[in-house]
């Protein structure tokens, strides 16, 4: 499966559910993929998509809130999927794309391309809502069934190596503000 098409397709499906995307090609897809307000672009934190999609979804209970983050960056914050499963917010789902390498660095291999499998080890922390997607329509079924059913969810995703189909414009004052007005509105 490719980042950009999976990310197109899940922002088909969205209104004004929250997407916070992770360092990188995750973010810079996200860009490519038409710049909701609602959607917040980390720049430079690596592993630090998980925790800001856990504290929006806590402050915002009604709003659907998404993660997307690479296989590399979760391995930085294991530890997050725990806090997720502890505090267990029904309107959190995480999708890792996971192409088995740290790829905006330099392509240098990942856990995953070896022993780690990410599904299983966000089962392990107590996400049981966790499924590999088989292919492009099992993925929109899940984003899907965690737009419908309570979560958290985590989702994963084997990608392959494309380059992101974007850059974001590196202006983290204009995607804060911006993202902070979206999350003043009401969300669904
Ligand atoms: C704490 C920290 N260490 C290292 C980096 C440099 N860095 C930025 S992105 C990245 C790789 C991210 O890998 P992954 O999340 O798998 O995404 P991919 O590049 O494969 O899309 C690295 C090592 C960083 N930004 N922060």
């Amino acid at each position: 499966m490719n980042r950009f098409d999976l990310t197109r397709r899940l922002v088909g499906k969205l209104k004004s559910e929250a997407v916070i995307a992770g360092v990188g090609n995750t973010n810079f897809d996200l860009w490519a993929s038409g710049q909701r307000a609602e959607n917040f672009y980390m720049l430079g934190s690596m592993g630090l998509a998980v925790p800001l999609g856990l504290g929006v979804a806590l402050a915002q209970p009604a709003r659907c809130t998404f993660v997307l983050e690479g296989d590399g960056s979760l391995l930085m914050q294991l530890g997050a999927l725990g806090t997720v499963a502890a505090s267990a917010p029904k309107n959190l789902a995480i999708i890792a794309f996971d192409n088995g390498m740290y790829h905006i660095t330099g392509k240098q291999k990942t856990l995953t391309a070896g022993t780690v499998d990410l599904v299983a080890v966000a089962r392990g922390a107590g996400l049981e809502r966790s499924e590999w997607a088989k292919d492009e329509s099992h993925f929109e079924a899940l984003v899907e069934r965690a737009l419908r059913e309570a979560g958290p969810w985590f989702i994963g995703a084997r990608i392959d190596g494309a380059r992101p189909a974007g850059v974001t414009d590196r202006d983290p004052t204009r995607i804060r503000q911006r993202f902070m007005d979206a999350m003043a509105e009401k969300g669904r």
